[in-house]
């Protein structure tokens, strides 16, 4: 393939409605629960009594109120994890709260949770661990069957679902045997009884994982990654321009979609990626955690959905079912943060000037009496994502740029921190593998 060819496609790799949907509500709750919230682990071993769980105060009101406060608009509940306790009464285990004191078997977590957002105004989720260290027929084909049985009614009982989260892991079950996943069968259900829920897996299709469960970002994020890598997406381009083997790569490479990268890979893929990070050092609620500083918090946010990804955050019930007050703190603290920082955008008045096919200027007015601390960029990510490399900048009295910020990828969105602008300033798009139609700015 030639080489402007093979930027025209990369430059085309376009998103599905249900990945535009989700880069458009990119910020969520994670809600880790389950025996280990009663042990104290963060790995069940799946050998734990029902009858150690019992959310005596269970308020899944408060949990969505929480989440509200802090401005995310979902929840994505682990309906089981690793230990396979089942948050909801599955007609196919005996392991789950049927089985607990809480309502005398007659709970429903599951239920609780969904209906909580329902009422609450925001989406809800879950996560259903393939891995499962109780049930007997783990490692052999059967327990495909029986996750898929458990998906199904995970998928047709709860009303609308909005993501779907497969975890990656695979460690032994109770017979010390490993399990080969049927992830094309799993996601062959999400699609076929919610059609609209994006699937969450290390692999795609829909959102990958971004490599690190601290928050922390690649200088370059983007959505558009070799089909190597994201194996369950779908292929939109020949490939490769250069021969080589990319059959290895995972999400913890730094350079996944970069073009030293993408140049050798036999197809592309639109996946972006979600940061999962816990409000805590743990996934689960361990009373001697503190959770971390509104400021990492608020970074987080800057690096994840400022980056062109998603932020799934998680917080952890306590063993009485409600949220720790240090976390409801918390979660209102950054909610406040981002409110002051974003809540008045002013969409920028731009006015474009053509350098070179791409290259290109967006003369951006501050308006008077503005203090420009974060712009905001969003490329028209229907069409593909393009930008490799911009930079904010004001033109100096000997014609040279003085850079306000300098960065690689936009995507869907890009937050520029600033240190209080009130001039106007240039952003130029000097390197992009298809023309740039329809920059947004927004200042704030
Ligand atoms: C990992 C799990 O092993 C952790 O316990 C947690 O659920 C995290 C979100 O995913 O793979």
């Amino acid at each position: 393939m030639e080489y402007q060819a093979f930027l025209r496609a990369a430059a085309n790799v376009r998103p599905s409605p249900r990945q535009l949907a989700m880069l458009d509500n990119p910020y969520y709750a994670f809600v880790h629960f389950t025996v280990n919230t009663y042990t104290g682990r963060e790995w069940g071993d799946g050998t734990e009594d029902p009858a150690i769980f019992n959310p005596v105060n269970l308020d899944c009101d408060q949990w969505v109120a929480a989440i509200k406060s802090a401005g995310m608009t979902g929840l994505v509940l682990t309906a089981k994890h690793h230990d396979g306790f089942c948050l909801w009464p599955s007609r196919y285990t005996e392991h789950s709260v049927k089985n607990s004191p809480y309502k005398n078997g007659k709970g429903d977590i599951v239920r609780e949770a969904a209906e909580a957002c329902r009422r609450g105004g925001i989406r809800f989720g879950f996560y259903l661990s393939p891995w499962d260290r109780n049930h007997p027929d783990y490692g052999t084909p059967a327990y495909n069957d029986y996750y898929k049985a458990q998906l199904t009614e995970l998928l047709t009982n709860y009303g609308e679902i909005f993501h779907v989260w497969f975890d990656g892991a695979c460690g032994e079950g109770p017979s010390g045997r490993r399990q080969e996943y049927d992830f094309e069968g799993f996601f062959d259900l999400v699609r076929r009884y919610q059609p609209s829920a994006t699937i969450f897996q290390d692999a795609g299709p829909d959102i990958r994982w971004i490599g690190n469960e601290a928050g922390k970002p690649r200088a370059s994020e983007w959505a558009v990654v070799p089909c190597e890598l994201t194996r369950y997406a779908k292929k939109q381009t020949e490939g490769p321009l250069l021969p080589g083997d990319l059959t290895g790569i995972y999400n913890t490479n730094e350079q996944l979609g970069e073009l030293s990268t993408i140049q050798y890979a036999r197809g592309l893929c639109f996946c972006p990626s979600e940061v999962d990070m816990s409000i805590r050092k743990g996934w689960f609620y361990h009373p001697e955690e503190e959770p971390h500083s509104v400021e990492r918090l608020f970074h987080t946010y800057i690096s994840s959905v400022g980056n062109n990804a998603t932020f799934n955050l998680n917080v952890p019930p306590m063993p009485d079912g409600r949220f720790d007050p240090r976390d409801l703190k918390r979660l209102a603290e950054l909610g406040d943060a981002l409110r002051a920082a974003f809540g008045k955008p002013v969409i920028a008045q731009t006015r474009r000037e053509e350098i070179s096919d791409p290259q290109c200027n967006y003369h951006v007015r501050v308006p008077a009496s503005m203090q420009v601390k974060y712009v905001l960029l969003e490329e028209d990510i229907a069409q593909g994502q393009r930008v490799e490399r911009f930079m904010l900048t004001r033109t100096n009295f000997d014609g040279r740029w003085n850079v306000l910020f300098d960065g690689t990828t936009i995507g869907r969105r890009r937050i520029c921190e600033m240190k209080g602008e009130t001039e106007d300033f240039d952003v130029r798009i000097l390197c992009a593998r298809g023309r740039v139609e329809n920059l947004r700015v927004t200042l704030f």
